[in-house]
């Protein structure tokens, strides 16, 4: 299998950009934002909890995010590789993701991380939220406050795949289709190391 991580700020493209790569690359698209979108529009009980941290921009507890990717991998045992958009956002998230792999006997195989200016990120989120109807992204501070949860939480999980020499940064800024062949080229690479071992 073949597993990747798209990972960055919120706002640096990484759903743009994971629609393109499941397309050319076969994975199977998994993102927690969209998922508890999914829920929150449903009105289930998980989604009207989840809207309440979301609108303040905080992260979803671990524990329910990690839920549903379990059931998401478990729902799709002929898949031949995830891509993993907006998950893990926290060090208890990619512990566990490890774990929920390792039982599938397998393993993240790279985590390509976008990287854009906060003043780029906010243009674009303010943008997004004129026309998507997303409460998280027509507030400047819920926006501000997604940011100071990310330098808080979620980039320690860039550190936790550097350690393991997974990690790749990849410039995020410029147009959607060079960012792509970037962010191709380097799952190439990875694959056809991968089919060297
Ligand atoms: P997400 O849905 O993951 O979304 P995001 O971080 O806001 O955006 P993304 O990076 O995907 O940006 P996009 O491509 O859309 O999270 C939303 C919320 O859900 C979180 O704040 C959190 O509360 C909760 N949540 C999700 N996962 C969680 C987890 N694992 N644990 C706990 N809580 C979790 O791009 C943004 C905009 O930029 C778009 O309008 C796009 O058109 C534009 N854009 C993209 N690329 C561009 C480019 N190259 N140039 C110009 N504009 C571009």
């Amino acid at each position: 299998m073949f597993n990747l991580v798209l990972f960055g700020p919120p706002g640096s493209g990484k759903g743009t950009q994971s629609e393109k790569i499941v397309e050319r690359f076969g994975l199977i698209h998994l993102s927690t934002g969209n998922l508890l979108r999914k829920e929150i529009s449903d009105k289930t009980p998980l989604g009207l909890e989840a809207k309440n941290f979301i609108d303040k921009g905080q992260l979803v507890p671990d524990e329910v995010v990690i839920g549903m990717i379990d059931t998401c991998l478990v729902n799709h045992p002929e898949a031949k590789g995830f891509l993993f958009d907006g998950f893990p956002r926290t060090i208890a998230q990619a512990e566990a993701l490890d774990k929920l792999l390792a039982l599938k006997k397998t393993s993240i195989s790279k985590v390509l991380a976008l990287e854009v200016s906060e003043d780029e990120l906010v243009r674009r989120l303010l943008e997004r939220g004129k026309t998507s109807g997303r409460t998280d992204d027509n507030d400047e501070a819920v926006i501000r406050k997604r940011f100071a949860v990310y330098k808080g939480e979620t980039e320690p999980v860039a550190h936790y795949y550097k350690q393991q020499n997974k990690l790749d940064r990849i410039p995020g800024e410029g147009s959607i289709d060079d960012i792509f062949q970037k962010l191709s080229s380097a799952i190439e690479k990875e694959r056809e190391l991968a089919t060297q071992e």
